[in-house]
């Protein structure tokens, strides 16, 4: 098997390799502030640093878990683990802290066996830090067998911020991952380390997809990357288009947070139980095949694993046809006999783990945003692949991107006002294309612009959006709400510090 199927080994006197965009200077400061605060903290020295980085998706939203493909980019904001191992043979205690101590108390817990691991506590409404370092910690010991986990020091910072849809949580998971792997002395294969990462994120109590734990783990610089998830998982590193004058993404955020977890019952998780309603349904009356997900609807409709934007089109299509009568969703007892599935069966097969509030379930809404966003994304990878088609380029991908928003605004519900403002104003401001990224409910959105007009369009989205709504952030805070950015590397193990 090739080296590059593991996480790579950065040395410490190489990491402003790791940084293509941000201040390699601040970055070698954190670093160093890090391994200072750990060694004053727990009295010892640092073995090794962590790193996984967030991701901003450029488009394909909410179709990961219905099995399409998808296309975001690493960004240079991450989270980073310092970490030293024990060597006292019975020590297999975990501790954790975090360089904000106040907002995230230091943690630690014992061992208790394979059967065990770590018990995580998920309550409707509460989201504890600790839980991300111990789904991570947990997904990947199930995952190998070791008899005795090495005890951990770890001393976490993170520069992602929390539920902005810059997908935080799937870089914290993905560190965890890898600095046990590593603490442990354990090679574990980048597409193993993403699965057990996917399956990680679930313990959280997210019935979550696979987009942000597969860019974290396998992004190159310079590259965004195209991830399929079906027939099986790949990530094919891609460059943006380049054009003249060149163009830059700005993610800005609308300073709304949304915990996803604590709205998972009514948002994300309700989502994900839709789309695969919709999947049983589309295949029973196409195919009298009730399908798992939309992609496999589509196979079967286009009789191969590979997805054409003509099929999907003809399915948005059929879809507006089968709903006809019903674009405004269905309750419990219009499911059931729809699908003629008794409550209980409906929600052992589309319910289960993951407890749902809703009145109405949209299939309609649902599957029709899911098939289109999806062509959408094959329209967006084929314009950065193809060198002869650039005049209008910019233009095109522009177009696609404000489509994906206003699908995700008004066929998937996933946007708010806030965010529908940010996207007006980068519209106004310059922007080709401007939509929500990432989970949405909240958090940031991503724009399109010329790389030259940066500063102007900062000006002008601080002026009609912070300075009115959030008037008190300082320069600084600024600098951490809207920022331009370049594709950035992926997860990687930070040596000889
Ligand atoms: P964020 O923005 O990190 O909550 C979530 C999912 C993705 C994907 C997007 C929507 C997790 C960890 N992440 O991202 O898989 O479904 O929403 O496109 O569940
Ligand atoms: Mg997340």
């Amino acid at each position: 098997m090739m080296d590059t199927e593991f996480i790579p080994n950065v040395k410490f006197s190489s990491i402003s390799e790791i940084y293509p965009e941000i201040n390699q200077l601040e970055q070698i400061t954190r670093y160093k502030s890090l391994i200072s605060v750990f060694e004053k903290l727990y009295n010892r020295k640092p073995k090794f640093i962590a790193r996984s980085p967030g991701r901003v998706n450029l488009i394909g939203e909410h179709i990961d878990y219905a099995g399409f493909g998808v296309l975001p980019m690493a960004i240079s904001r991450d989270l980073i683990i310092a970490v030293d191992i024990t060597n006292e043979e019975n020590d297999m205690k975990v501790r954790i802290a975090n360089i904000l101590n106040e907002k995230y108390p230091s943690k630690s817990w014992e061992y208790e066996g394979k059967e065990k691991i770590v018990e995580i506590k998920v309550e409707e409404g509460v989201s504890e830090w600790e839980n991300y370092f111990k789904s991570g910690y947990k997904g990947i010991l199930q995952h190998l067998s070791l008899d005795k986990p090495k005890g951990m020091y770890c001393l976490v910072d993170g520069s992602i911020p929390p539920g902005a849809g810059l997908s935080s949580s799937a870089a914290y998971i993905c560190s965890v991952i890898i600095a046990t792997c590593f603490a442990n002395d354990v090679k574990v294969t980048k597409t193993k380390i993403t699965e057990t990462a996917i399956i990680a994120e679930r313990f959280t109590g997210m019935n979550a997809g696979g987009m942000d734990q597969t860019v974290s783990i396998f992004s190159l610089k310079d590259h965004a990357s195209y991830i399929k998830f079906l027939p099986s998982l790949t990530a094919t590193p891609i460059k943006l288009p380049s054009v003249n004058p060149s163009i830059v993404f700005v993610v800005a955020n609308s300073l709304i947070t949304s915990d996803k977890v604590v709205t998972a019952p009514t948002n994300y998780n309700l989502r994900v139980v839709e789309t695969k309603l919709a999947a049983y349904h589309l295949g029973k009356s196409l195919f009298n095949n009730p399908c798992e997900n939309l992609k496999q609807v589509c196979d079967l409709y286009s009789n191969s694993e590979e997805v054409s934007i003509e099929n999907l089109i003809k399915l948005s299509n059929y879809v507006d046809n089968i709903y006809k009568e019903n674009q405004e969703g269905f309750t419990l007892d219009e499911l059931s006999s729809l699908l003629n599935l008794k409550h209980d069966e409906i929600n052992n097969k589309f319910i289960g783990k993951f407890p749902i509030r809703a009145n109405k379930f949209q299939l309609y809404k649902r599957s029709k945003h899911v098939f289109e966003e999806a062509s959408r994304v094959l329209k967006f990878y084929e314009l950065c692949l193809n060198e002869d088609k650039r005049e209008n380029i910019v233009k095109e991908l522009g177009n696609l991107m404000n489509e994906s928003h206003k699908s995700c605004k008004e066929l998937f519900n996933c946007s708010c006002d806030e965010l529908d403002e940010l996207v007006k104003i980068c519209l106004d401001g310059g922007a080709f294309g401007s939509r929500l990224t990432g989970a949405g409910w909240g958090g940031c959105t991503v724009s399109l612009i010329y790389e030259s007009d940066i500063d102007k369009f900062i000006r002008y989205v601080t002026e009609k959006y912070y300075n009115i709504k959030f008037p008190n952030l300082s320069k600084d805070e600024l600098e951490n709400v809207i920022f331009a950015t370049s594709p950035g590397c992926g997860a990687a193990i930070i040596t000889n510090l």
